[in-house]
């Protein structure tokens, strides 16, 4: 691919993942041009991209990756050579209360953007060059018991209606490679940390309710076991995988960090604990441990995600560079540096 001059169309680079990629993106690659395409729904916040909104080559386009009209114009009006596309409806819970919107931004958004791709590239004679990366999510390949790990070559077995919708896009994606001949590639990463996730994901909870000494909620027995990965370790494989994954080929990106989720909560705790005593003795605590709280199951929780990332590892050199004793340090700070401006 040429490294030189692209134009990559960006969705929902306003959100946790799309913003940090974004941010390391647009340094690494002065060349290109990013379209940043995001509707800033609750969860997407140009606070998110101060560090890079004067770049001259950056540009912001507010709107609905489902919107045809919209997403017909920006292809037809600017050169775009890529499309990476994380824009999605991305919590869980919230897909459990309603999930119209995981369908229609999840499903109908990637179609969307598809088709326009697939038209545009088509009409230039760049379908087979250009490429199309669908960021998903190792939740598609359903839960594990004790033991094993997703490889690319697990079945689809989403088990909530968020990781429907993302296996549904999936699909839709697989369907425009092989049928149509796009470039297309899908990587599927285990669960994000680091600086600016939205603060409904299970890390930003602890640490906020520990730093307003309210109740940490843990779903069921809090023996869920997730694998953690620092977004910016996830950003570098995307990078990689995006200029040199194979066509039609799906790469998995994990942490090498499973955890069960009380041991996340007892670890932040820990740290809050030598970081912001007085805020626990003002509360009577010994430990913000005191605040973990078991509450009712997420419905359909899916036990345990591991992934198996060899191929990725093997054929691109890719490895998580951030430890999660490190990596959970600083995302602490971060918050509680935000936590601070917000309530001083
Ligand atoms: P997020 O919820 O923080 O951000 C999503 C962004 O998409 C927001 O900026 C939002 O405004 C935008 N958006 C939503 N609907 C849109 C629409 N219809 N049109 C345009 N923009 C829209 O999500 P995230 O955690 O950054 O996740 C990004 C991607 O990575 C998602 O596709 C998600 O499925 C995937 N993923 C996330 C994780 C994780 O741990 N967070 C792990 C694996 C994969
Ligand atoms: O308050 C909470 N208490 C709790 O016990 C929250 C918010 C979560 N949990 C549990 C549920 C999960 O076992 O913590 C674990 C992590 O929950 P989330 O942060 O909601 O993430 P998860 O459901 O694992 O999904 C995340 O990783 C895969 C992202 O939100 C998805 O977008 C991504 O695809």
């Amino acid at each position: 691919m040429n490294k030189h001059k692209q134009t990559i169309l960006i969705t929902g680079g306003a959100g946790f993942i799309g913003a940090n990629f974004i941010t390391y993106f647009v340094k690494k690659y002065p060349n290109y041009h990013l379209l940043n395409l995001d509707l800033l729904t609750y969860a997407g916040s140009q606070d998110n991209l101060a560090e890079v909104e004067h770049l001259p080559n950056y540009q912001f386009f507010h709107g609905d990756i489902a919107d045809e009209q919209l997403v017909h114009d920006i292809f037809s009006d600017y050169p775009i050579t890529g499309v990476i596309h994380f824009a999605a409806e991305s919590h869980v819970d919230r897909s459990i209360q309603s999930a119209k919107s995981f369908v229609t931004t999840n499903v109908l958004g990637t179609f969307t953007l598809l088709n326009a791709a697939k038209d545009a590239w088509q009409n230039q004679g760049t379908l087979f060059e250009n490429r199309f990366h669908q960021i998903s999510t190792d939740e598609v390949y359903g839960a594990l018991g004790e033991k094993g790990q997703f490889t690319e070559e697990t079945p689809y077995d989403p088990r909530n209606p968020y990781s429907a919708s993302k296996a549904g896009a999936n699909m839709l994606v697989k369907s425009f490679g092989y049928t149509h001949g796009m470039n297309i590639i899908i990587s599927s990463s285990s669960n994000n940390y680091g600086p600016m996730q939205h603060h409904e994901k299970l890390i930003p909870t602890i640490i906020s309710n520990a730093l307003a000494c309210r109740p940490i909620p843990l779903y069921g027995d809090g023996q869920n076991v997730r694998d953690w990965l620092h977004v910016k370790d996830h950003c570098r494989a995307l990078d990689n995988i995006y200029h040199h994954g194979k066509t039609l080929n799906t790469y998995n990106v994990g942490g090498g960090n499973e955890k069960a989720n009380i041991d996340v909560a007892v670890a932040i705790c820990e740290i809050l604990d030598q970081l912001r005593p007085t805020v626990r003795k003002n509360a009577n605590l010994s430990s913000f441990k005191e605040l973990i709280t078991f509450t009712e199951d997420r419905l359909g929780h899916d036990r345990r995600y591991a992934i198996d990332d060899t191929k990725l590892r093997q054929e691109m050199g890719w490895k998580p560079k951030i430890h999660l004793d490190t990596g959970l340090k600083e995302t602490i700070e971060w918050y509680v540096e935000k936590w601070d401006r917000i309530t001083l």
